[in-house]
């Protein structure tokens, strides 16, 4: 018997119920009758609560040296690296993934805890010459305030870590809001970010629905920004709302990434990539690889390549060792993928293999979807357009390496990206014109390491992007500080030139 975990909302220290007393459960997608845990349905009225302890705690937070900030999250960090194993299991177990992906994923939360602690030695604003004598300037970070951030299923550990991480190192405090089917993961995330001894207030936790502990969070006036990691749909409202009420908003939605392999690539390498980055988390990350324009001279070799390999795979529960695919998060998003299935083929498209629900033996107990090829897509195909966030691959095929380029980009998205090529000027103008927040060369699509700016152009994104140095950008204001010295009124913008 599997233990049942019972999670509360951390707010200022203290792990609470909800105010209203409602309560909801997470299942394990394999097994979709075990009860992973129970979580508070949370209500404004806690979220007034979060807030007021976060804006209590931000008082005094951002003034401890941001070297002392950093050394609570290095410390979150050393937490993590000891808890790997069990919190391994509890995503596994949640969420899905296979073991080794979700310790992919906690190590992804340990990279970015000592990536971003090196950020507290660092910080730099910049000097720059005065137009005065005797006067200085130069440009200071400060924090923004309190930080609403809501996450995902899909890396319940990796995505609040690199929200979380360098908020905190940069004097913020913050509020996770996390996805209502990973709840425990969340809740055992926070209990090692307590455990590390941050202040009270500094880092809490509302648990609840998206429409009802979301949106008062988005919508809280003394909330100053909000991360937000999911749908282009539920971003769209977020960017909307945060735009009206004044907040600044940092949102990372959807993706439609495709794999180019050219007729000179190294096919074996490009198969490996494919299959990594289409069927990788069940094609469950916003960067996986759902369209692979392929050269037309490669189309068939490749494809027959492609179809034996996906053969091979096998799906099962996430904590099996022989699991290459684990299950699909929930019902709701098994039977949208399902339905895919249906437009594919009403426009066209041919399931090569898969395309349906999967259900023999155990798998029918859990949200368990089949890896599919589609083959014949056309660029205007709803499947080779939309978001489908499942394990389904659309074969589209070029005549030249200039169209494959204008079919990537032909994508309202705009995340990630790949090429295989050995063609080294291929690669450079890859580099150069495709329209992604992230190009990989002879790389799949997914994979993004913590020290670089993650994040997409289009409507993936607004123009932020966390990870890297640059989630500094998003988790801090600049200030211009002028000192003068020289003991006399000294006036700008008044014309002495001549
Ligand atoms: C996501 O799916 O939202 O680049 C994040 C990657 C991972 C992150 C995925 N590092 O695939």
């Amino acid at each position: 018997m599997m233990t049942l975990l019972t999670c509360c909302n951390y707010i200022d220290g203290q792990w609470l119920s909800a105010a209203a007393g409602t309560i909801l459960e997470s299942r394990n997608p394999a097994l979709v009758h075990e009860v992973v845990a129970t979580f508070p349905r949370s209500q404004a009225d806690d979220v007034d609560t979060a807030v007021a302890a976060a804006r209590k705690a931000y008082h005094s937070w951002r003034k401890v040296p941001a070297p002392a900030r950093a050394e609570y999250v290095f410390r979150v960090g050393e937490l993590l690296l000891q808890h790997k194993e069990e919190l391994a299991q509890l995503i596994s177990r949640e969420m899905g993934k296979p073991l080794t992906e979700a310790r992919g994923d906690i190590q992804e939360g340990i990279d970015c805890a000592f990536y971003s602690a090196g950020e507290g030695r660092r910080l730099f604003g910049q000097t720059t010459p005065s137009e005065m004598p005797n006067k200085f300037a130069m440009t200071v970070r400060m924090p923004i305030g309190v930080c609403a951030l809501i996450t995902p299923w899909n890396f319940p550990v990796a995505i609040p870590c690199w929200k979380a991480m360098p908020a905190l190192v940069c004097g913020n405090t913050v509020i996770l809001k996390p996805a209502e089917d990973t709840p425990a993961c969340a809740t055992k995330l926070i209990e090692i970010f307590a455990g590390a001894g941050l202040p009270p207030g500094v880092i809490n936790l509302v648990h609840g629905v998206g429409e009802e502990v979301g949106k008062a969070l988005v919508e809280h006036p003394d909330v100053d920004l909000v991360s937000f990691t999911g749908s282009s749909q539920t971003g769209a409202y977020v960017g909307a709302t945060c735009g009206r009420t004044h907040k600044r908003v940092c949102l990372e939605m959807g993706g439609k990434n495709a794999q180019v392999v050219m007729e000179d690539a190294d096919l074996e390498l490009a198969l490996d990539g494919a299959i990594w980055g289409a069927f990788g988390t069940t094609g469950q990350r916003c960067t996986a690889t759902s369209r692979l324009i392929l050269h037309r001279d490669i189309k068939e070799k490749f494809t027959t390549m492609l179809h034996e390999r996906t053969t091979k795979l096998r799906l099962g529960a996430g904590n099996d060792s022989d699991t290459d695919i684990g299950p699909i998060i929930n019902e709701r998003q098994l039977q949208r993928v399902s339905q895919y299935m249906d437009i594919a083929r009403e426009e066209g498209a041919k399931v090569l293999i898969g395309g349906e629900i999967a259900s023999d033996g155990s798998l029918k107990h859990g949200y368990f979807f089949q890896p599919t090829i589609l083959d014949c897509v056309t660029p205007d195909m709803r499947v080779a357009r939309e978001e489908i966030f499942g394990p389904v691959v659309a074969l589209i095929e070029v005549n030249s390496f200039e169209e494959a380029i204008a079919i990537l980009n032909d994508s309202k998205y705009g995340l990630s990206s790949s090429v295989y090529t050995r063609d080294i000027n291929r690669a450079f103008t890859a580099m150069r014109d495709i329209e992604a927040g992230i190009t990989y060369i002879n790389g799949p699509t997914i994979g993004a390491e913590v020290h670089l700016p993650f994040g997409g152009v289009k409507q993936t994104g607004n123009g932020h992007r966390e990870a890297g140095t640059t989630a500094l950008d998003v988790f801090t204001e600049w200030k211009s500080v002028y000192v003068d010295f020289s003991e006399s009124l000294q006036r700008a913008q008044i014309d002495n030139r001549g």
